[in-house]
């Protein structure tokens, strides 16, 4: 979505808090709750809180909405007893989002909740009360770039003339006015999350960051800010990573499919999805701010509340292998779910639970002792083997018959010092073997700029020559089809027709990629891979195998490039 940030600090005493956090409740709030995706009768497409953008409304007409606004129900003590249940440590609420209406008593603009609605109270006041009670942070949204009902600011285009517009002088006006206001009038703030940074300049962004540090030296910017200025990477909206992502990161992200409510949006994630969500971004170490979206009388839909419950109750159980804990040492996503850690112990989250026996190759540390996090009195089995030809660790479990939880399980293991894992690609039980491009060697052709990303894919893969390659290890030999897993790129349209040579242990293959078939991505419903069949190969014997894939040739439209996040060996029956 933008550049990495550039001031990340990892070891910083700024981010304990916010490792340790690891969920947060994401809050959109605002005159959009009215028309709740509806205007004239009409159902709007997209998501709620850009229906001004969408329908599209004249400033004119949507500033109406605020003599409606009057959420007589909103109490800033249930909605933070909310977060509390769902074991969340950190809210954030939109200050002001891209329809420029401010939550908070602006002194900058009247366009604000104190101001221009018969409600007159300052939710934002009572939040911030709230918290600092019950021992959250809070951070506020703030859209800096778009503001729809600025007459220079960036979005409207329906009300104003682009031409005559001064971006500066609303930024300076009203925008730099209003962030200086949220970090001054609410006492402590844990983050400032700016978002779609649009044609601000480097200098603004630069500003905007420097303003967040010198009011509050500990508040933290995400990377939206823009041109790098930001001190975490957001993910896109509702994207996570393919693989472990060491600087800070997190995933905004929705219980449904829009942000602002929208009372026609029923789409939502099962509880097992949302899980499965948390534990995996926690294992890649990343914090998860999952989105509420309150109508217009200041209530949290039902389904909301009751998926958070949820996901509270399960933290009540396993909140040990969540909180506060380490990415996983295995750097790319494990099939069967997610690793997190912390000294002496890894925290093995099942997605499910396997018939008796759970194998898990490539930990080469030694295993103590084995216990199920929900019930330590239950006995897990540990065996320990390491195959001679391959040097494979495997380590099997004997589990009880039942599992703990319905949607992840936790299995923690004691181990002693630092964790050791494979660094290959290994085969899995299954047969499968997943060669992620986080595990590849990168070799760029010269003068390209084709790289691993810190998504955990490859991107500018457009100059012929680029390779990747892996040295993988194989159990179980035979005939495999071979599969190139890629994502779709944001905003532009997929493109095949490249050439690639791909090689396994020295036998060369030249394919013109195509899309074959699109998969959906099983931890995460908001993305998926397209894929294109390389061939067939066959692997005769056990052993430590070198695959690797070339780009020969290139499509005349592919401005991208392939996204690709690694190529699947598949077992053929
Ligand atoms: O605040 C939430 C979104 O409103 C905001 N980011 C999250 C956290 C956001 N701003 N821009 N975008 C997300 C991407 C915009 C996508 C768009 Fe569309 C595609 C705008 C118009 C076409 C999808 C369809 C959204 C509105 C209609």
């Amino acid at each position: 979505m933008s550049a990495e940030p550039r001031t990340s600090q990892p070891n910083s005493d700024r981010f304990a808090w916010w490792r340790e956090a690891r969920f947060g409740l994401f809050i959109h709030w605002g005159l959009y709750a009215l028309p709740a995706g509806i205007w004239q009768g009409r159902e709007i497409a997209g998501i709620g809180e850009w229906i001004m953008r969408r329908a599209p409304i004249p400033v004119r007409e949507y500033e109406q909405l605020a003599g409606r606004f009057n959420p007589v129900e909103f109490n800033a003590e249930s909605w933070v007893q909310l977060a509390k249940e769902a074991g969340m440590r950190y809210i954030v609420i939109t200050s002001k989002h891209h329809d420029g209406f401010a939550l908070f008593d602006s002194k900058a603009s009247d366009y604000d909740i104190v101001d221009a609605t018969p409600f007159r109270r300052d939710p934002i006041a009572e939040l911030a009360a709230a918290c600092r009670k019950h021992g959250l942070r809070l951070g506020f949204y703030y859209s800096q770039a778009q503001d729809w009902h600025d007459p220079d600011a960036d979005g409207n285009d329906w009300d104003y003339d682009v031409a005559q517009k001064d971006f500066a002088r609303y930024f300076e006006r009203k925008c730099v006015p209003q962030v200086r206001e949220i970090l001054t009038q609410y006492g402590p703030i844990g983050l400032i999350w700016f978002d779609t940074p649009r044609t601000i300049t480097p200098e603004q962004s630069e500003t905007l960051t420097q303003l967040v540090h010198t009011l509050q030296p500990d508040c933290l910017v995400n990377s939206r800010v823009g041109h790098g200025a930001g001190d975490y990477a957001s993910q896109g909206d509702n994207r996570i990573p393919f693989c472990v992502k060491r600087e800070p990161w997190e995933t905004p992200a929705t219980l449904n499919d829009t942000w602002g409510f929208k009372q026609n949006d029923h789409n939502w994630k099962p509880v097992g999805t949302l899980l499965r969500l948390l534990v995996d971004i926690a294992g890649k170490g990343g914090n998860y701010l999952l989105n509420v979206g309150p109508t217009a009388l200041g209530t949290i839909p039902g389904p909301s509340i009751e998926r958070l419950r949820a996901i509270g109750r399960w933290l009540k159980t396993n909140g040990e292998a969540i909180y506060g804990t380490q990415p996983s040492p295995f750097l790319a996503e494990q099939p069967w779910g997610a690793v997190t850690q912390r000294p002496g112990k890894l925290y093995l989250q099942l997605f499910a639970w396997p018939k008796s026996e759970f194998v898990l190759r490539g930990l080469q540390s030694r295993v103590g002792r084995a216990y199920l996090l929900a019930d330590p009195t239950q006995k897990v089995g540990v065996t320990q083997s390491q195959a001679g030809l391959l040097d494979l660790t495997e380590l099997r479990l004997t589990l009880p018959a039942s599992a703990p939880d319905p949607d992840v399980s936790v299995i923690v293991l004691e181990i002693a010092g630092e964790p050791a894992v494979d660094p290959a690609p290994i085969q899995q039980p299954d047969g499968v073997l997943m060669l992620e491009t986080c595990l590849a060697d990168v070799t760029p052709a010269a003068g390209s700029d084709f790289r691993l990303n810190s998504d955990g894919h490859v991107e500018n893969w457009t100059t012929p020559g680029d390779a990747l390659s892996w040295s993988c290890k194989v159990a179980t030999p035979g005939r495999f089809a071979v599969e190139l897993w890629s994502s779709a790129p944001r905003g532009a349209a997929w493109t095949g027709g490249q050439t690639l040579t791909w090689t396994l242990d020295g036998a060369a293959q030249t394919m013109v990629v195509q899309q074959d078939d699109k998969a959906p991505y099983a931890r995460s419903p908001h993305q998926s891979f397209l894929i294109s069949r390389l061939g067939e190969a066959t692997i005769a014997q056990a052993g430590q195998h070198t695959f690797s894939v070339r780009l020969d040739g290139v499509a005349a439209d592919d401005a991208t490039g392939l996204l690709a996040r690694g190529v699947r060996l598949t077992p053929l029956a």
